[in-house]
This record gives C-alpha cells, sequence and structure tokens, in this order.
C-alpha cells in the first residue's frame, strides 16, 4: 500500500473526511520518502478574526461549565486517545519520520497529560489568607482566562497541542490551535478525536470550543494579535519566540514561550558510563536530534575521555538509520532538505574550527527528496561559534573539561536554557549541578539524559528558551485569571494599613 493511501485511511478512521486531504492549496509531504501525501485546504488572515469571535463565544459558554465537568470531557479525550494510539502515532511517524516507538511515546504523552488534567480539574486551588482586619476574610480565586492561542512547531505535532488544550479545558478556557504548517494532518486528526470526545460530553460542550487553524504567517499573526486572545502558547525557534513576544507584550497579553534548546551534558570522573553512553546516545540521536531537548553539547572530564569516546564513536558508527515505517531503524529522517543543509553548514563550520567530524553524512535510502543524516560526533578543541547556537539536527559536540567549577561555567554559557544532565554518582557534583549556582535550565537532571521529560513537571526553561512552563506541576496558573477577594463579614469598616477616612 502507498503512503498516501495508508495516510488517508488512518485519517478516515480516526474520522478525518477524505474531501479534506485532496483539492486545497497546501501541499503535505511524509519526510519518509519526500512524497506528496494530500492537498490540504488552509484559512486565511482574513477568515481567522471570525474563528477567534466564535472561540471567545465558545469560551463564554464553557467558564461556567463547573471545572470537575469539564475534566470529563478531557477524560473522554484521554479514552479517544487510547482508542486511537496506534493509528495517531503512525500518523505521527509518516507526517514527521518519527520512528514507531518514538511516534507512540508522543501519543502516550497525551494521554498521560489527559489524565493529569483530569485529576487537576478538582484542584485548581486558590490560598485562604490572613487578614489583619477583624471580621474578614481573604482568599485568592482562579477563574477561566479566555481563548487560548496554541502556536506548535513540527517536531511534537500533537503532545504540545494536548499539554496546552488539556489544561485549557479544565481551565475554564477555549482553543485556537494554529500547527506547523509541516504538520497539519496529524492536527486535523486530534481535531477530529477532540470532537468524538466532545460528542460523548453532550451539550455541554459548546461548539467552537476547540479549533484548529491551518494557515501560513499571517494567519499565527491574527492570533497574536488578536485582542480575544489573552494568552498564547508558542513552541519554535528562538527567533519566531523574538518577533511573538513583543507583539503579545504590546498589548499586554501572556507568553508561554518555549524555544529553542541548546543542552548539556557533563560526564564526571564517577560517572556510571554504561549508563551514560546509554542516556547520551538516545539524547542525541533520538528523534534525529530533532527534539528541543535534544542533548548538543557534551563536555566529558578528562580522566574518563578516552574511556567514554571509542564507545561513543562506535554507536555513532553503528546506529541504523532507515525509514520509519519500513525498518526498525533508530534514527528516522530529518524533517525535509532544509534541516539537512543547515546540519551540513553547521559541520562546516565546527571543521574550520578544528572539529573532527564521526558520521553527518547523507544516508541514501532510495529517495531523492528523503533527507537522512548519520548522526554526526563532532570533537571540538573548545566551545565556540557554531558550538553555541542550536542546529535543529543530530550533531553532538564534545568537549573535554577538567575543573568543576569552570564546566559549569561553560554549561551555562550558550543563549538557551532548556534541559541539561549531570552524569555522576559523586553526590557532592550532582546537587552542586541542581544548585543556584549549578545548570541555569529550566530542566536539571542527574544520571538521566535532557529529552524525554515526564508530563508531571513543568517543561520549559530559561532565558532564549523564554521563561514558559507548560504541562504539569502549577503550569495551570498561566492558563487561569486570579482574583484576590476581601470579603468583609464585621458591622465595621476598619481600612487596612491603619488608614482613617470617616466621614
Ligand atoms: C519538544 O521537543 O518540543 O522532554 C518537546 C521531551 C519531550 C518533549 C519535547 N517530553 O523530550
Amino acid at each position: 500500500m502507498s503512503i498516501k493511501t495508508e495516510t488517508s485511511d488512518i485519517l478516515k478512521r480516526l474520522g478525518v473526511d477524505p474531501k479534506t486531504l485532496s483539492g486545497g492549496d497546501l501541499a503535505v509531504r511524509t519526510p519518509v520518502t519526500g512524497e506528496q501525501i494530500a492537498e490540504i485546504a488552509s484559512i486565511s488572515a482574513a477568515e481567522t478574526g471570525a474563528v477567534i469571535d466564535r472561540a471567545h463565544e465558545a469560551f463564554k459558554a464553557w467558564r461556567d461549565v463547573p471545572a470537575p465537568r469539564r475534566g470529563e470531557l478531557v477524560r473522554l479525550l484521554g479514552e479517544e486517545l487510547r482508542a486511537a494510539k496506534d493509528d495517531l502515532g503512525r500518523l505521527v511517524s509518516i507526517e514527521v519520520g518519527k520512528v514507531r516507538s518514538e511516534g507512540l511515546g508522543e501519543v502516550q504523552e497525551m494521554i498521560d497529560i489527559c489524565d493529569f488534567a483530569v485529576g487537576l480539574s478538582r484542584q485548581l486551588y486558590g490560598l485562604t489568607i490572613a487578614t489583619e482586619r477583624p471580621g474578614h476574610r481573604m482568599m485568592e480565586t482562579w477563574h477561566p482566562l479566555g481563548v487560548i492561542g496554541i502556536i506548535s512547531a513540527f517536531n511534537f505535532p500533537v503532545a504540545v497541542w494536548s499539554w496546552n488544550a488539556a489544561l485549557a479545558l479544565v481551565c475554564g478556557d477555549s482553543v485556537v490551535w494554529k500547527p506547523s504548517e509541516k504538520t497539519p494532518l496529524t492536527a486535523l486528526a486530534c481535531a477530529a478525536i477532540f470532537e468524538r470526545a466532545a460528542k460523548r460530553f453532550g451539550a455541554d460542550a459548546p461548539a467552537n470550543l476547540m479549533t484548529v487553524i491551518i494557515g501560513d504567517r499571517a494567519v499565527g499573526e491574527v492570533l497574536v494579535d488578536h485582542p480575544k486572545v489573552p494568552l498564547v502558547s508558542a513552541t519554535g525557534s528562538t527567533r519566531m519566540g523574538r518577533e511573538v513576544g513583543p507583539r503579545l507584550a504590546k498589548r499586554f497579553a501572556r507568553a508561554v514561550l518555549e524555544l529553542g534548546g541548546n543542552n548539556a551534558g557533563i560526564v564526571c570522573p564517577s560517572a556510571d558510563l554504561d549508563m551514560a553512553l546509554r542516556a547520551i546516545a538516545f539524547g542525541a540521536m533520538g528523534t534525529a536530534g530533532q527534539r528541543c531537548t535534544t542533548l548538543r553539547r557534551l563536555f566529558v572530564h578528562d580522566s574518563v575521555y578516552d574511556a567514554l569516546l571509542p564507545r561513543l564513536r562506535k554507536a555513532y558508527g553503528s546506529v541504523s538509520v532507515g525509514s520509519p515505517l519500513a525498518t526498525d531503524a533508530l534514527v528516522g529522517p530529518l524533517i525535509d532538505k532544509a534541516a539537512f543543509d543547515n546540519m551540513q553548514k553547521a559541520l562546516q563550520a565546527a571543521k574550520e574550527l578544528g572539529g573532527t567530524v564521526t558520521g553527518g553524512g547523507r544516508f541514501d535510502s532510495g529517495d531523492a527528496d528523503a533527507y537522512y543524516a548519520h548522526p554526526a560526533l563532532v570533537e571540538m578543541p573548545k566551545q565556540d561559534g557554531v558550538v553555541l547556537e542550536e542546529t535543529f539536527a543530530p550533531i553532538l559536540y564534545v568537549m573535554k573539561y577538567s575543573d568543576f567549577d569552570a564546566v559549569l561555567e561553560e554549561h551555562n554559557a550558550v543563549g538557551a536554557g532548556l534541559s541539561s544532565s549531570i552524569f555522576t554518582t559523586d553526590m557532592r557534583e550532582a546537587e552542586e549541578f541542581l544548585s543556584a549556582r549549578g545548570s541555569d535550565c529550566g530542566i536539571a537532571n542527574v544520571n538521566i539524559g535532557t529529552s524525554g521529560a515526564e508530563i508531571g513537571g513543568a517543561f520549559g526553561g530559561e532565558k532564549e528558551t523564554g521563561g514558559g512552563r507548560e504541562s504539569g506541576s502549577d503550569a495551570w496558573k498561566a492558563y487561569m485569571r486570579r482574583a484576590t477577594n476581601t470579603v468583609n463579614y464585621s458591622k465595621a469598616l476598619p481600612l487596612a494599613q491603619g488608614v482613617s477616612f470617616d466621614i
């Protein structure tokens, strides 16, 4: 069966009308072979405002539904996702090129956040706060915020939507989602899955509670600038964030920005090298280096460099690259030619700085329009130039270190601040890495890699990563507004701070 036919069969099973897959203006390609698998219709900037207005009407109805009942809709969404897991995971593999277990893993992440959000729907707690005035009570209440705009990237085409949407829905918000133009099919599938859950939920779920808008940059701009969108959660490059952030700030809207990462690991003298090797391999080569949490820089202590590097070179030399649909390869394709070209440019720049490259060349899959690369291990004399930037491809720069304080400085000497790891069995080093003077990232791990975070923690990072937090912990607070309420149940009107104003 051709990929195109399989895609249309999957989408049909997931509830997407096959008619939407042809005759549109947006060509959709699979990176697995490079072939075109659909042409779908995109929306214009002019139409986008009306979509947002309708989502705002949905918000006005949804905010009145009690939160635990809203949780029931997300519970049903989780059930639908469980039923759709194989198909949706396969579709992720087709549209993004993820290997099978990573495609399925992405859907599992969606199921997990739904479970989390269902529990959360009964835990949207505010505090009761001691007041200085007798006969008064002070408390805080969390209220729904409004229409939440979601802008997601190609590399996690469905999970990022779910982290935001599951929270937004239990928080009483409606959702307008602009997926990457490279991954509209998985978005249409999610919309169909959501509609099925909403139908089962019944009339309490208003129409237009969750809308997908497939369109170009101009469509994204309408979402970012629209006064009825109080929060935009945007995942993508730091370049994109630099444009989105100020536009949101200009109208005092909230931003949850999840931008680039240039994540590093430190391998210390006491590290368990077997474990480190496996964690490094998955972190750096998994998802063909196209996670925002991908391991991109590795600092290895002098004393273990010669023990670790030959094993790492061997792993790079032997890792399987190939079609995620037709083989069990661990590394699938890059998303497109531009990604491959950027990788080659970065490798060239690294060589010019004295880097020694293992791997990195094109893997011939037999399809001229598919871009597979052998992951690249680049031993660098020092951290400089291209090493300081994120290249969204499987390149791991390795540097030697000798002094722990100095390596902490180097670790933090990049623009991005998303994820980080240390490999050590020395408790002092581990704790120092996690301390205020250690890693400056939003995620700091010990003896596990930089990627593959669970949904229960807040996900996001500092500095040029944008500062936003999605997913678990108390990330939900960004999706609600907080009101501080003071109630006077006495017969007097004492003013705070002892002020008197007797008329
Ligand atoms: C991303 O690459 O945008 O921690 C998100 C991870 C995944 C999410 C990655 N849970 O690698």
